[in-house]
């Protein structure tokens, strides 16, 4: 079913300062002007399970879950819990002093393992630093997103191995490696399709556009999949775009979808029609996937600086992980014995990701040194000095010298 989006907005409030609260009250007048050039109308949302977790038809997206088992059903709902419960996991053990810092993708399952899903083994995937539940459908085990966050390595895993890159934090940088890729693919005469996740911030980026530009004029096959949770940070949509992010494909000439971003099933039929469309030599699609991010930015950072409780309790009743168990008690294709499986699952997994990350060894002081040139040079090798002192003068304080 194509709805009506509910993108209409309540105005923000933020909490605290006046100065913050009139802030909130110019941004909601300067989205609510029509700019010229754009055309008013409504955007759609393509949805297959409502909220309410009921099954509804799309003419054009209904063909590629019609197959779908209850099974897959089932093992959708798995993926979209033990990503979460990985992610608890993780922001606790920030909390806790293991990690140095966290990004949560807490409310962004359903579009993660939705698209994650749809993904071919042969497919490449470029993300941005959230995709953890991408990282679980392309088969990268949890632990190795820790490394990284936890300061004792530089990725954690190989992107060869599961053809999932490293996580990129440069904003949008990642969508002109995933459009030059996709253009050796091409090259190649490859069938495989590439995919570039990035957020609505990101989306005002150059690197972004210049990605959309070189995908289009060369025909890349290459799915832009925009998470767009409402915020960069602190920065709201209303201040990236005037209109929606998936109308932009248009001006660069290629299809744009905006796909409730909550609703799994429908993130899993949209992916798999991009990605196909991709492998037929018809080029890029830029997938909106309307979502939010139900916490922080980051471990760092505060949301009640900037965005109203109400806001995010709205978007509560539209959890993803809810709305699929309703419609497979509903329809009979998960029972209690399942539930009680997972949740025992849920618990292992969490235990395994607090002892691993416990038990991951801090790196050698100098590799940081290591890898920067091939062949030396003569900056790094005064640095290099330069941090052996360092390093020197707290063994000299520990002899009590
Ligand atoms: C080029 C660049 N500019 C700024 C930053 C700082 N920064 C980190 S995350 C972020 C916001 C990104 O927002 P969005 O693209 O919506 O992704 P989200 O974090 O919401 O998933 C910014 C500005 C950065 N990492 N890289
Ligand atoms: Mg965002």
């Amino acid at each position: 079913m194509t709805v009506e989006s509910t993108a209409a907005r309540k105005p923000r409030r933020s909490a605290g300062t006046k100065s913050a609260a009139s802030a909130g009250a110019k941004r909601t007048g300067s989205a609510a002007k029509k700019s010229p050039g754009t055309t008013g109308a409504e955007p759609e949302l393509v949805q297959l399970l409502t909220p309410e977790g009921k099954r509804v038809n799309d003419a054009t997206y209904d063909p590629y879950v019609a197959d779908i088992t209850p099974e897959e059903l089932r093992g959708l709902y798995r993926d979209m819990v033990l990503t979460r419960r990985f992610d608890a996991e993780a922001t606790s053990l920030q909390r806790q002093g293991e990690l140095g810092l966290w990004a949560s993708l807490l409310g962004q399952e359903a579009a993660q393992i939705g698209s994650g899903r749809a993904t071919r083994e042969d497919d490449y995937v470029f993300p941005t630093y959230r995709e953890h539940g991408v990282a679980w459908c392309r088969g990268v085990d949890p632990t190795n997103l820790l490394g990284m966050f936890r300061g004792v390595n530089n990725g954690g895993w190989d992107p060869n191995s599961n053809n999932f890159h490293l996580y990129t934090i440069v904003i949008g940088s990642q969508t002109l490696h995933a459009t030059g890729y996709a253009m050796g693919v091409a090259k190649d005469g490859a069938d495989s399709a590439v995919i570039a996740y990035f957020g609505d911030g990101a989306s005002s980026q150059g690197d972004v556009a210049e990605s959309f530009t070189f995908s289009a004029v060369y025909n890349a096959p290459v799915v832009f999949f925009c998470q767009n949770n409402q915020w960069a940070i602190s920065e709201p949509t209303e201040k990236q775009t005037r209109v929606p992010l998936y109308q932009r494909a248009q001006g660069f000439g290629f299809p744009g979808v905006r796909v409730d971003g909550n609703d799994v099933l429908a993130c899993l039929a949209v992916t798999k029609w991009a990605l196909e469309r991709a492998r037929r030599g018809e080029g890029p699609t830029l997938v909106e996937a309307y979502t939010y991010r139900m916490g922080a930015h980051t471990t760092s950072d505060d949301p009640t600086k900037y965005r109203a409780d109400e806001e995010r309790e709205s978007w509560e009743a539209k959890d993803p992980i809810l709305r699929l168990r309703t419609y497979l008690e509903a329809s009979n294709h998960a029972d209690e014995g399942f539930f009680a499986e997972l949740e025992a699952e849920s618990e292992a997994l969490g235990k395994r990701v607090r002892e691993v990350v416990r038990a991951m060894p801090d790196p050698d002081h100098f590799a940081i040194f290591e890898n920067v040139y091939a062949d030396g040079h003569a900056l790094v090798d005064e640095e290099r000095a330069q941090f052996a002192a360092y390093q020197a003068s707290f063994a000299d304080a520990g002899e009590g010298k």
